[in-house]
């Protein structure tokens, strides 16, 4: 017989509501596996009509993995695209989500049993943190970016308010100046940031004067890969009062993003091989690739090359060779595997044969990078890439070559980044640090189940 004094142990019931992209829902279903493994009831919320197909294909692998999760379908409003300031189709489902903030409530109210505690994606904060007030519960911010992005990210609504339009023309000229140890160059703002009337600068804005009201920020990353950064938003050396900068990171990937192994990859000599990919939203003009393909050639090193014609999967409809050219791919024979779909990055990372990344530098590469200890070549594409990049460079996990620019501005010659690709793979330098890194990142895995165990 039970004993009727015994009080039932606190379990935490969390909602997480992600946003759009890959880059966004992948740390949230981390996260939210990190949690459910953890003594945490989970309510995961997501929009089913997603803008790519990866999305909705990891939506659903990941609801079927996770039986134990409560999955909400948040229905949103259509949004007129005439209505903002941008074509981008992943800016325009953010903002879809965000002006549906107010239905939210509603479908949480009746949780059973009642959520303790909410997680919103950073794209989303400035509507679901006051539309959802009513529910009264502790609401967290899940930041996917790097904790130097962050900073940036807190900072600049003060920094824009300190301007007079009359005066000064070009606000940025100088960067922006955060304290005595830390400005942000112009040239590696998010390039939409620039125009103060772009649907990216408005959020950003809205976005980074609500962290203030939060309950904290979980952050994909972790003291040994950003100790600096991490401790100055905490001090209040970026914004004072400021809540709680959680490190979160490196959030650790899910077994159901394991994908079945690349057979080619297990016949080449380990530390022989160069990755290459740009994540799930980035596309390279033609010329670009091209100029990319001949670098990977003259590098003379071994490469896994993923390649991405279109912003969005859906409209990705030409095969590798119309691609990348018949020449190179006769060229290319013994040399590497190029394709052109969905990959198990982490495997691919995680593998011995891979010596070296060249990539975009999206913060959940960086990370997935570090975890697995490959240094990287930076070449970042755009948003909050060049300050990723420079989280790279200056904690000696790779070389960012700045000169390069963004993609899509002045073509980088093959010869160059053959030469590149070669100084990644020689320098033993990269190599000891990124080890030295994923020992870091395997030891904050394991206090960051000790914090969710304590009650987050
Ligand atoms: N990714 C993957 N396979 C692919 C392309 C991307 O697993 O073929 C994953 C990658 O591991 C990362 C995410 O998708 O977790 C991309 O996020 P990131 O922040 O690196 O860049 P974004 O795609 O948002 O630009
Ligand atoms: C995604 C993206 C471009 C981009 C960023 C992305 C960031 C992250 C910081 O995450 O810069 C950020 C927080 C809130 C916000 C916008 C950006 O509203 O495609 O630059």
């Amino acid at each position: 017989m039970s004993n009727p004094n015994e009080t039932k142990p606190f379990i935490p019931h969390i909602a997480i509501l992600t946003s759009s992209g890959m880059g966004h829902l992948t740390p949230s279903f981390r996260l939210a596996a990190l949690l459910a493994n953890n003594n945490c009831l989970v309510t995961f919320v997501t929009t089913h009509l997603t803008v790519s197909l990866a999305e909705s294909n990891s939506i659903s692998s990941f609801l079927s993995t996770f039986p134990q999760i409560i999955s909400r379908n948040f229905t949103v409003l259509p949004l007129d695209p005439t209505s903002v300031n941008s074509t981008d189709p992943f800016f325009l489902q953010w903002e879809t989500i965000r002006r549906s903030a107010h239905l939210l409530s509603p479908l949480l109210a009746s949780s059973s049993p009642p959520l303790t505690t909410l997680v919103t994606d950073m794209m989303l904060a400035s509507s679901f943190v006051p539309a959802t007030a009513d529910l009264c519960l502790p609401n967290y911010i899940l930041f996917t970016s790097s904790a130097k992005m962050c900073s940036l990210f807190a900072y600049f609504p003060t920094a824009i308010a300190a301007y007079d339009s009359n005066e000064k023309p070009d606000i940025f000229s100088n960067g922006i100046h955060i304290n005595d140890s830390l400005t942000i160059p112009k040239s590696w703002l998010p390039p939409p940031l620039l125009d103060p009337t772009h649907l990216f600068a408005t959020q950003f804005v809205a976005n980074g004067k609500q962290i203030i009201e939060s309950a904290g920020i979980l952050i994909n990353t972790f003291e040994g890969l950003e100790t600096e950064s991490l401790q100055s938003l905490n001090r209040g050396n970026i914004v004072k009062g400021l809540p709680q900068m959680i490190p979160v990171g490196p959030l650790a990937p899910c077994d159901f993003e394991r994908g079945q192994g690349l057979p080619w990859l297990d016949n080449q000599p380990d530390n022989s091989v160069v990755y290459v990919s740009f994540g799930s939203r980035t596309s390279m003009s033609r010329e670009q690739i091209k100029e990319l393909g001949n670098g990977l050639l003259t590098s003379g090193y071994k490469f896994l090359w993923v390649v991405k014609d279109k912003k969005v999967d859906k409209d990705d409809e030409d095969g590798v060779e119309e691609i990348v050219g018949h020449e190179f791919i006769e060229k290319a024979k013994d040399k590497g595997l190029v394709v052109k779909t969905w990959v198990d990055q982490v495997g691919i990372l995680s593998h011995q044969a891979v010596g070296g990344f060249v990539t975009h530098c999206g913060w959940n590469s960086v990370v997935e990078a570090a975890l697995c200890g490959v240094p990287m070549l930076a070449w970042p594409q755009g948003g909050d890439q060049k300050i990723n990049a420079n989280v790279v460079e200056s904690r000696g996990l790779g070389l960012w070559v700045e000169s390069w620019g963004w993609g899509g501005g002045e073509l980088v010659k093959a010869e160059e980044i053959g030469t590149k690709i070669r100084e990644l793979m020689i320098n033993e330098r990269f190599k000891i640090e990124a080890a030295h890194v994923k020992e870091k990142a395997n030891n904050a895995n394991k206090n960051v189940r000790a914090l969710i165990n304590q009650g987050l």
